[in-house]
This record gives C-alpha cells, sequence and structure tokens, in this order.
C-alpha cells in the first residue's frame, strides 16, 4: 500500500492492508475475517489491533496532526519514519528491547509491529499497584546499551554523524520538546492546564522562580545542543509494556541525537510521579509497600545502567572518545575509571535537572499523566501534584548539590510525608 496518504479507520484496514504479506502471514489469509479495534490512547497517534485466526499484530500509523489537539497542530507523518529506524537501532543494541518489527510503509506513515499480549503499559500497572519485579533490570539495561552503543564511545564517526545528520530532520518532535518540557511550565503559555485552583499560588511561585528558569533553559540548552547519542526522546512509564518477566520499550517517534541523562532522568521522573501519586490511589488499602517499591525500582534502575555503561566503558569502548590508545594501552587503567566517573557523574547531576522539568511540564503543562488524572478527588490530586511539583524544583535546581539516589529517595519520602520542602 503506497501512494497518497490516507489514515486507517476499522472499517478500511483489512481492505486497505488485506493483501500486506507482513499481516496475512501473522494474521490469517482471508481479510475479511480479520478482528481489527482501534486502540491508541497515546497524544499522538492512531493504533490498531488487528486479529485473526493465526495470530495477532500491531498496525501504528501516524497523523498528520496532533491527535490530542486536533488538526489545528499540523505535525508531520515523518515521525514514523524516525520511530522506525530508532526501532531497528535500539533492537540491534539492546536485543529483545522493543517489538519486532514486520514492516514500514513510508508513506503512509504506518509501522506493521509485534502484538505484546498479555502485555500492559507501565503507567497503568503501577497506578494499579502492581510491583513488577524486573522492571528497573530492564530498562536500565535498555538505557545503557542504547544510550552508550548509540554514541561517540562506541559507534564509527563517520556513521554516527550520518545517523545524527539523519535524526536532525526530526525538527518537530524536538520541537514539541523544547517547547512544552522545558519553557511552558514556567509562563502562561496557551495549551498550559493544571488540575485546580488549589494548585494556583505554587504554579504563580514557579513561573516567578528565578533559578529556576534559568535552570530549565540550561537543561533546554544542554538538550538541544549536546548530541550525544541516539535518545528513545519520550522515555515515560507510558512508552512502556510489561508482564512480570519482561518489559518492552515503544514509541520513540522522539528520537534524536541528545544527552545521554534525558532518558535516564525522564524515566526516574516518571518513577518519582508514580510514587507521589499513590497517596490518590489508596481506595483498596495502603500504598506505602508500592511508594516503598518505587523508591527502591529508581535506586536500582540507576544503580543497573551505571554497572552496565560502566561494563560497556570497559568492554566496549571502541569509538573516538577517550580511546583505549590514551588510556589501558598504556597500562593507565586509573585514568580511563577517572574518565568514566567523570561522565556518570556528569549524567547524574544532569538527569536530576531532566527529571525535575519532567515533574512540572505533566502537571503544568498540556500533557498531564495519568498517574495523577485518574485521582478523582481534586484536593488530593491537588496536594499530590503540589508535593511532586517542589520535589521537582528541588531537584532541578539543587542537582549540583545531590550526590547520591538515596539522598533523592530521602527527600522524596520527606517531602510526601509533607515534612520538608
Ligand atoms: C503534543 S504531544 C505531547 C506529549 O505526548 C508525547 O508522548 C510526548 O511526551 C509529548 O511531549
Ligand atoms: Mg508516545
Amino acid at each position: 500500500m503506497t501512494g497518497k496518504f490516507e489514515a486507517l479507520s476499522v472499517e478500511t484496514l483489512p481492505k486497505r492492508l488485506g493483501a500486506n504479506e507482513a499481516l496475512t502471514e501473522r494474521i490469517g489469509k482471508d481479510a475479511s475475517q480479520w478482528k481489527v479495534r482501534e486502540v491508541g490512547d497515546g497524544n499522538l497517534n492512531l493504533v490498531f489491533i488487528v486479529e485473526g485466526d493465526r495470530g495477532a499484530a500491531v498496525v501504528k500509523q501516524a497523523l498528520p496532526y496532533v491527535r490530542l489537539v486536533g488538526d489545528s497542530w499540523p505535525l508531520p507523518l515523518k515521525r514514523s519514519f524516525f520511530e522506525y529506524h530508532a526501532l531497528t537501532r535500539q533492537e540491534r543494541r539492546a536485543p529483545g528491547s522493543v517489538p519486532a518489527i514486520y514492516h514500514f510503509d513510508e508513506d503512509q506513515a504506518l509501522i506493521v509491529m509485534e502484538y505484546l499480549s498479555p502485555h500492559v503499559i507501565l503507567r497503568r500497572a503501577l497506578i494499579e499497584g502492581r510491583e513488577l519485579p524486573n522492571i528497573a533490570r530492564d530498562i536500565g539495561l535498555f538505557m545503557a546499551r542504547t544510550l552508550f552503543r548509540g554514541s561517540d564511545l562506541s559507534m564509527v564517526t563517520r556513521e554516527r554523524k550520518a545517523d545524527l545528520a539523519l535524526f536532525a530532520d526530526n525538527v518537530e518532535l524536538c520541537d514539541i520538546t523544547e517547547n512544552l518540557v522545558f519553557s511552558d511550565p514556567y509562563f502562561d503559555a496557551e495549551m498550559n492546564r493544571h488540575t485546580s485552583p488549589q494548585l494556583d499560588g505554587l504554579v504563580a511561585e514557579l513561573r516567578a522562580d528565578r533559578d529556576l528558569k534559568v535552570e530549565a533553559q540550561r537543561l533546554k540548552h544542554l538538550f538541544a545542543a549536546n548530541a550525544e547519542t541516539l535518545l528513545h526522546g519520550d522515555l515515560h512509564s507510558g512508552s512502556i509494556m510489561v508482564i512480570d518477566t519482561e518489559t518492552r520499550m515503544i514509541d520513540p517517534e522522539f528520537a534524536f541525537y541528545g544527552p545521554i541523562a534525558f532518558d535516564v532522568g525522564m524515566l526516574l521522573a516518571n518513577f518519582w510521579m508514580a510514587f507521589f501519586s499513590q497517596r490518590g490511589h489508596q481506595e483498596n488499602g495502603s500504598r506505602d509497600s508500592m511508594r516503598a517499591y518505587l523508591l527502591r525500582v529508581s535506586a536500582e534502575t540507576w544503580a543497573i545502567f551505571r554497572a552496565e555503561f560502566s561494563h560497556l566503558w570497559r568492554t566496549e569502548r571502541t569509538g573516538m572518545l577517550y580511546q583505549k590508545s590514551l588510556f589501558e594501552d598504556q597500562g593507565d587503567l586509573l585514568g580511563s575509571e577517572q574518565a568514566l566517573d567523570h561522565m556518570l557523574s556528569g549524567i547524574w547531576t544532569d538527569l536530576l535537572g531532566f527529571a525535575g522539568i519532567e515533574v512540572h511540564r505533566r502537571i503544568l503543562g498540556l500533557a498531564h499523566n495519568a498517574d495523577f488524572e485518574t485521582i478523582a478527588d481534586a484536593d488530593l490530586r491537588a496536594s499530590c501534584e503540589a508535593k511532586a511539583l517542589k520535589f521537582g524544583r528541588h531537584i532541578a535546581v539543587n542537582r549540583r548539590q545531590i550526590h547520591s539516589i538515596d539522598e533523592v529517595n530521602t527527600l522524596a519520602a520527606l517531602v510526601e510525608q509533607e515534612n520538608r520542602i
């Protein structure tokens, strides 16, 4: 199916894709028997699950506009191209961590991929209070492998520069992040919203907070100028699918070359937001254990990331940065370890900044998250959000003085109990 773009619908999909071998092989040859559901609950795209007598597949199609807002906000279809190319690289760099791709149609901006079942979106699982046993390990490894192997620490520099040029064209999706994440929360931007008037005072305080605004812009500068590695670009808990025994990362349409700390910071921010939202989900009993689990997961994710990144540094550092000829080959193992420490501590400091402002934009900007949004009681929701906002401000502004994840988690626990800030 090539030619002029046309959005699919539940009704037209079997007819339009009925001859597509990638689908017929997996779903069944008789397209009239296919069962099609549109399940997209993200902000941008159509997502269909197609089932037949042989099995099932997912068809994801970009729309020429932002689904959340409508056609008043056009958005290029080429994001599907970047998603496809990011997925192929992620599969190579972290095998088994993303859905298998069966087919890509650039004109129709659609990707046919593996149907992950009975996987659920991680954010949903955390809202339900499910303690998934492997997410810290799986996500920590995914981030270390994709972020290390997509950088000049690993890649042939000519190939990395070509890839950098390819993804540099993902301008409009970067623009969304640049505005929605780094700027809009800190002024009265048109599409902003927050939960209720209970937050008005705090919102005004944050918008008048010079240190915070300067920090957010320093982070935006870093995001835009530090083309360090191929990022997922939108690695929040809605971009991860889980069962107890498996974790898969999805939706890398925001992929581009940016700072390593961005993916890690966004991800950890989503664990911390899940933590602050738990008090709003206690209808069926205390979430003390879930809160402890979420702090443990954030600490373990960072520990696994560090360990795997360090392992790759010691065993796979074949790129043009920190060449072995300067260190190991001269017997200078300490020099290489010193450089590694330096790099990890830079990632740490920056990820705290990215995490802090990710928390802010999910509460003050356009795109909120279900962790807070599904709390029906407005006062309770506002109280959870207020704590998260204060926590986000603290870690963003004081990031250079915070030296361990235990320190951050202790602060989170104190803020949650309303003992601090
Ligand atoms: C207009 S898009 C809003 C948000 O949805 C995506 O998932 C990204 O997080 C983006 O910032
Ligand atoms: Mg998405």
